[in-house]
C-alpha cells in the first residue's frame, strides 16, 4: 500500500516535471456541442457528515463551474457504482468522476469508459488498477499521511509511560482506500514501541450505527481499552454513545482519536469527548470541476491532486468550531 502511494506520487511529479500525461478526448455526446460539458459523478453513499458535506460540495462547484452534473448515490455498494458508470457511458457524458467504494475490481469497466474515449477522474478514494492510463488523474487526501498523523498524536500522548497502551480500531469500510491507508499509516507510526497493542480491530463502516455497535462489542470482550483510534468522526461518534452506556468517560477513560473533523466530530472535541482530530478535507468540488474542464479540453493535469489538511487538539477545535463550514 505505502509502494502504492510512493509511485503515484513519484508518478505525479514526474507528470509535472515532463508536462504530459497522456491524452484523453471528451466523449462529447452529453454535451450537444453548446460548449457545456457534463459529468456523470457516482458517489460512494450517504454513510457519514463527510460524505454529506462532499456531496453538497460537488453539487455546488458543478453549478458554479456551470457544468451539468448527472449524479447517483451507490449507497456503499461498487455494483451500484458499476451500473451507474455504465450509464454515464450510455449518455456519452464528456467526463465521468467517481470516489471508488473499495479500491479493487475496476478495471472492466474504466477500460469501458477508455474504450468509449470518456476521460474519468478519481476524486476522494483510490483504486488499485495497475493500468494508470485507466483515469487521468486522483483527487483526494493522503490516507496514509492522516493515520501517520493520528500514530504520531498517541506516540508523543504516552511518550512518559512505560505502560502498556490498549488500543482498539473501528476501521472503514473493508477494502476502501482510506481503510487500508489510514490503518497502514497508523500501524507504522506506533509499531517502533511494543507498549502500543492493537488489541482489537473491526469496521464500523464509516458510520455512527455501526461504530457504537462495534464499540459496545468491543467494550464487552476487552476489559481494559486505553484508546480508541476511529477512522472517522462518525463511528467515533457513535462509540462515544457506547462508552457512556458503560457508565465510562469519553476522552479520560479512554482516550479517542478520530479523523475528518466535521462539525459534530469538532464539538466533540471541544468538549473534551474526542481528544485529537486528524483533518480530511471533503470541499474537492471546485478543484474537482477545474480538472474536469482541462481533461475535457485533453490539457495536461498532474496524476495526482493531494488535498491540504491540517489536525485539531482541543484549544484549536474551540478556535475552528465558529467558522467550520461542515
Ligand atoms: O473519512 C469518511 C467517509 O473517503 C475520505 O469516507 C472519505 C471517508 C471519510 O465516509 O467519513
Amino acid at each position: 500500500m505505502l509502494k502504492r502511494i510512493s509511485a503515484l506520487m513519484l508518478a505525479g511529479l514526474t507528470a509535472l516535471a515532463v508536462a504530459g500525461c497522456g491524452s484523453s478526448s471528451g466523449g462529447g455526446g452529453a454535451s450537444a456541442g453548446d460548449g457545456t460539458i457534463t459529468m456523470g459523478f457516482s458517489q460512494v453513499g450517504a454513510e457519514s457528515g463527510w460524505r454529506t458535506a462532499n456531496t453538497k460540495s460537488v453539487q455546488d462547484s458543478a453549478k458554479t463551474a456551470g457544468i451539468t452534473l448527472k449524479f447517483s448515490d451507490a449507497q456503499q455498494k461498487q455494483e451500484n457504482q458499476i451500473k451507474a458508470i455504465r450509464s454515464y457511458i450510455q449518455q456519452k457524458v464528456d467526463v465521468i468522476a467517481f470516489s471508488p467504494v473499495v479500491e479493487s475490481g475496476w478495471d472492466t469497466v474504466l477500460k469501458e469508459a477508455k474504450n468509449a474515449k470518456i476521460p474519468v477522474i478519481l476524486t476522494d478514494r483510490a483504486v488499485d488498477s495497475k493500468d494508470t492510463s485507466l483515469y487521468k488523474t486522483f483527487l483526494g487526501s493522503d490516507f496514509v499521511e492522516e493515520g501517520k498523523k493520528a500514530g504520531k498524536w498517541l506516540v508523543d500522548e504516552y511518550k512518559d509511560s512505560k505502560d502498556p497502551v490498549n488500543i482498539v480500531e473501528l476501521q472503514g469500510t473493508t477494502g476502501s482506500a482510506p481503510a487500508n491507508d489510514r490503518k497502514a499509516g497508523f500501524q507504522e507510526e506506533i509499531k517502533a514501541d511494543p507498549k502500543f497493542k492493537i488489541v482489537a480491530s473491526q469496521t464500523g463502516d464509516f458510520t455512527r450505527a455501526k461504530g457504537k455497535e462495534v464499540m459496545e462489542a468491543f467494550l464487552k470482550s476487552t476489559p481494559d481499552i486505553d484508546v480508541l483510534f476511529a477512522h472517522n468522526d462518525d463511528m467515533g461518534l457513535g462509540a462515544i454513545e457506547a462508552i457512556e452506556g458503560a457508565g465510562k468517560v469519553p476522552g479520560k477513560d479512554i482516550k479517542i482519536i478520530t479523523i475528518d473533523a466535521v462539525k459534530d466530530g469538532m464539538q466533540a472535541l471541544s468538549d473534551g469527548k474526542i481528544n485529537y482530530i486528524v483533518e480530511c478535507s471533503p470541499l474537492l468540488g471546485p478543484q474537482l470541476m477545474d480538472l474536469a474542464k482541462k481533461v475535457v479540453k485533453n490539457e495536461t493535469v498532474p496524476t495526482r491532486v493531494v488535498t491540504e489538511e491540517t489536525v485539531f487538539n482541543q484549544e484549536q477545535a474551540k478556535a475552528a468550531l465558529p467558522n467550520r463550514q461542515y
